[in-house]
């Protein structure tokens, strides 16, 4: 999908030119993937434009820094201001948000202490992540041969631009092979995520998502979704998954900034359920938007207006 030019970004504490935000071709993320970055969206509504949970965004963008020991230069607080700022500047109603942080130009080799950290945050319009239709109809996942990382080989849990290399060769395969979207194991063979978005199921009006220690990415839209369905009654299970749990369960969906609740509608050319979207998730999604669109109250204080 693409990100069109959309004005100026912000790039270590000054807004430029969307064409001037450019890195040299030595810095160390060019090389080693030395970069930790969020996905936001914001979304306007009857009150305005409202960035879905901003803080949590940046509190991650933190932790994953501080996973890979980088610093970055600002609080979260500036760089929450930051991300209001680039929406704000470039006139968007709504957009997808990407803040970066990045070991940039200094020396070359793996050691990288010595070079800056940089900081950038670009916005832009960005449609449904899965197709304009996926919300509704839902797509075709495939369980993929690539894993994700074992826990003592790459951290799942930053959100770290080298983790986006198994997430790439996962969702090639996955296109290759006619599906929409890839799901991975664990390193145990576990349900993991997708390359983009953690998953759910739904199995006798209950459901089930797997843990963190499953090689995951701790999605916010996953945190919501269990805070939703909690809020709605919903029975919410954090915990191990097998591939053919999935092949029987009555609903099955994707969760993610990009692509927010996105139903699945076969695994492996088997059909989830009725082989589209399930009651579960319909109540979940209008929950999910409706939150979002400020029709009903921002009681989990998610919203930030601009
Ligand atoms: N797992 C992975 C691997 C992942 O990349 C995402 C978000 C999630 C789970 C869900 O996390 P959250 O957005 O906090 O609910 N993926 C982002 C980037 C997608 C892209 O193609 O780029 C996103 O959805 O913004």
């Amino acid at each position: 999908m693409s990100c069109e030019a959309s004005g100026k970004i912000w790039l270590n504490g000054e807004m430029v030119e969307w064409e001037e935000a450019t890195v040299h071709v030595l810095s160390h993320v060019v090389h080693y993937g030395s970069s930790v970055f969020e996905g936001i969206r914001c979304y306007r509504n009857s009150k305005g434009s409202a960035i879905f949970r901003l803080r949590e965004h940046v509190k991650r963008l933190f932790d994953s820094a501080k996973i890979y020991r980088m610093d970055i230069p600002y609080t979260q607080d500036q760089i929450c201001d930051a991300i209001v700022e680039t929406v704000r500047e470039n006139g968007l109603e709504e957009c997808y948000i990407r803040p970066v942080v990045f070991r940039g130009y200094g020396e070359m080799g793996v050691h990288p202490v010595n070079c800056p950290v940089d900081v950038a945050v670009a916005a832009w319009e960005w449609g449904a992540y899965l197709g304009a239709e996926a919300l509704e109809v839902g797509v075709d996942a495939g369980v993929s041969t690539w894993r994700r990382m074992a826990p003592n080989t790459m951290p799942n849990m930053a959100k770290a631009g080298g983790n986006y290399l198994n997430s790439q060769l996962a969702k090639m395969e996955a296109v290759r092979h006619g599906y929409d979207e890839a799901i991975m194991l664990d390193y145990h063979g576990y349900i993991s995520e997708g390359s983009g978005e953690n998953i759910f199921l739904v199995s006798e009006g209950e459901i089930y998502t797997p843990p963190v220690s499953s090689s995951l990415l701790r999605g916010i839209t996953r945190d919501s979704v269990i805070k939703i369905a909690r809020t709605e009654g919903v029975a919410v299970h954090e915990e191990p998954i097998t591939r053919e749990m999935l092949y029987i369960a009555d609903e099955a969906f994707f969760t993610g900034t990009a692509a927010e609740i996105t139903p699945i509608r076969s695994v492996d050319g088997i059909e989830i359920g009725a082989g589209r979207r399930g009651p579960v998730t319909k109540l979940l999604q209008d929950e999910f938007f409706r939150i979002i669109r400020a029709e009903t109250e921002d009681s989990f204080g998610w919203l930030t207006y601009i």
